[in-house]
């Protein structure tokens, strides 16, 4: 059983997250880890709040916080959404920790002793009006690229490109919103980034293969456009400090580390302040340092992230000349849309996590977003989609097949699993399509192709359904009282086998399909092939009693409430 080191990228503490955010990154994530889990692998999931930089010093002025309050407090706002969502992270740590700290400034030490942290003098956008630098988010304007007219000094949401704010066409203080900006010089260290190019190039090339191809071509192209030399410090209050016995001057003036340079660092320091609360039982370097094949390390992310996770922190990984553990494989995802339209945190557009949970229990959300997951493509969320969804696949097909075999078994045989019948040639049928279904099931999750994994879940719930319409109980047990106890006690099988299969998916579901059942707690087991193809592990006697509706069924009224509530159409 092999080790997994599993991380979603690190969401910005600015605000609560969207739909959108959720499946491209941390959705996703957990649901792997908890298969692998399930299949007995020894998974490390690790996600954090990334709390440096402009947007969380923006957000906490736009609150009239103190920015450290405002993390601590937006961190603990995200992470409640998270639990609520069921997210089963091995630990949720924050950015702004010691520990991170201490790991940051350890690896810009070791890029300085090899040569590959300069101290220059740059031009940097002043606002005289602000009495400041305005660095990255602080500069809105117009994308030299694409023309978009909202983009940020750091990066254009429109096309992905990253900036400097001294590219921006148009700038503007995004504090006062002053057009009276002008460039004055400042120190700053800078990763040179362009030495390590072809040290990059060379891991990229023997990882890209296996990487899926959303990853592979935004790596690709962003080692074709040249790695660039870049300036890794800001002047800001709030981030990781340049560490005074290397760098006294710029320590004093107060510069802080860039927020991509330490936010994926923060991979590692959130390991270890997980090791740190049971340094006993936890090693945090048992994952990430001097292991290579030992673990296999995967990341999601949404592609805008990709080029900081394939290129960018592979180069400070390589350029520290430690052996820290560098990424095996890259799931990238493309945007949810909301609509056709963009999801937006700073627009207030589209569907909010906290509001979801407000809505509805979070497995009707994990099942719809992961089945419908933007992998190879984007994909767009409307409600009309996700009310057919949750009705179709949830509550005909898994919730309806659940109630109806217990209530009638109950009904007509009391509330133990029923004996009698031998199985046929339809249970073999059966067997046959639900060992293949499990098997095709099992090979999209290992190869983390999502939607089609999610394709199979349901697969094996309709093969419920054909068999249940197939036998017909209600029928048969008017002639034949040990055929339809079979039927049901085959049936049942099948309520077993999804509650543990479908348990990445829909946890709490599962849990509640599980505990119908007077058994002891088995999620960790998997379901064998042989088990799958004979269905016969719930043996008569068994006592089960039915669970409440699974799913409830949204109604055309729910439909309008939502769309009027969210707004349901194009921006
Ligand atoms: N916080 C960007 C984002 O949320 C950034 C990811 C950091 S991953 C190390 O899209
Ligand atoms: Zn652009």
């Amino acid at each position: 059983m092999a080790r997994h080191l599993i991380t979603s990228a690190l969401p910005y503490i600015n605000g609560i997250k969207h739909l959108g955010n959720m499946v491209g990154s941390m959705l996703p994530a957990d649901v792997y880890s908890r298969y692998l889990r399930q299949r007995g692998h020894e998974v490390l999931y690790i996600c954090a709040t990334d709390e440096h930089g402009t947007p969380a010093e923006l957000a906490a002025k736009e609150q009239g916080l103190p920015v450290d309050e405002f993390c601590a407090q937006a961190h603990d706002a995200q992470k409640a959404v998270y639990d609520g969502f069921a997210l089963a992270f091995d630990y949720f740590g924050r950015s702004s920790s010691e520990q991170n700290v201490e790991i940051t400034q350890h690896f810009a030490r070791r890029l300085n002793e090899n040569g590959f942290i300069e101290e220059r003098a740059i031009r940097q956008v002043y606002s005289p009006t602000d009495g400041r630098f305005l660095p990255d988010r602080y500069v809105e304007g117009t994308c030299p690229h694409c023309g978009y007219d909202k983009a940020r000094g750091d990066q254009c949401e429109n096309c992905t490109r990253v900036l400097d704010p001294t590219d921006l066409i148009n700038p503007r203080s995004a504090i006062s919103g002053s057009t009276d900006l002008e460039v004055r010089e400042t120190k700053h260290l800078f990763l040179l980034q362009s030495k390590l190019q072809h040290e990059v190039e060379e891991w990229v090339a023997a990882h890209e293969e296996e990487w899926p191809q959303l990853a592979a071509s935004i790596a690709r192209k962003w080692l074709n456009e040249g790695l660039h030399d870049r300036a890794i410090t800001r002047d800001l209050d709030w981030g990781v400090p340049v560490p005074s016995d290397t760098w006294p001057e710029l320590a004093a003036e107060g510069k802080v580390f860039y927020v991509w340079f330490d936010a994926p660092i923060e991979y590692i320091g959130a390991t270890k302040e997980w090791s740190d609360l049971d340094p006993e039982n936890r090693d945090w370097k048992s994952w990430w340092y001097d292991v290579d094949t030992d673990v296999r390390y995967t990341e999601f992310m949404a592609k805008d992230n990709v080029p900081f996770h394939t290129v960018m922190f592979p180069a400070t990984e390589l350029g520290v000349r430690e052996p820290w553990k560098k990424v095996d494989y890259v799931k990238a995802f493309n945007w949810l849309t909301y609509y056709g339209g963009k999801f937006s945190t700073s627009q207030k557009r589209g569907v909010f996590t906290d509001q979801a949970l407000d809505i509805l229990p979070a497995d009707y959300w994990r099942y719809f977003l992961i089945a419908n997951a933007p992998e190879s493509d984007d994909s767009s969320f409307t409600w009309e989609h996700f009310t057919a969804t949750v009705n179709k696949d949830l509550a005909d097909t898994l919730g309806n097949f659940v109630n109806r075999v217990l209530s009638f078994s109950k009904k007509r045989f009391g509330e133990e699993v029923p004996a009698g019948g031998e199985p046929g040639e339809a249970e073999a049928k059966l067997g046959e399509e639900i060992a293949r279904l499990l098997a095709e099931y099992e090979s999209q999750m290992e190869a983390l192709q999502f939607r089609k994994a999610a394709a199979a879940l349901r697969a094996l719930w309709s093969a419920g359904n054909s068999y249940l319409e197939e036998k017909a109980p209600w029928l048969e047990i008017k002639t034949d009282k040990d055929g339809a106890a079979l039927t049901l006690r085959t049936a049942m099988n099948l309520i077993h086998l999804y509650a543990v299969v479908s348990e990445p998916f829909i946890p709490a579901t599962s849990a509640a399909m599980r505990q119908a059942f007077a058994l002891k707690d088995d999620t960790a087991t998997w379901i064998t092939a042989d088990e799958a193809r004979t269905l016969t592990a719930l043996t008569p006697g068994i006592p089960f009693t039915v669970p409440p509706v699974l799913f409830a069924k949204l109604t055309d009224e729910d439909l309008e409430t939502y769309k009027e509530r969210f707004g349901g159409g194009a921006a």
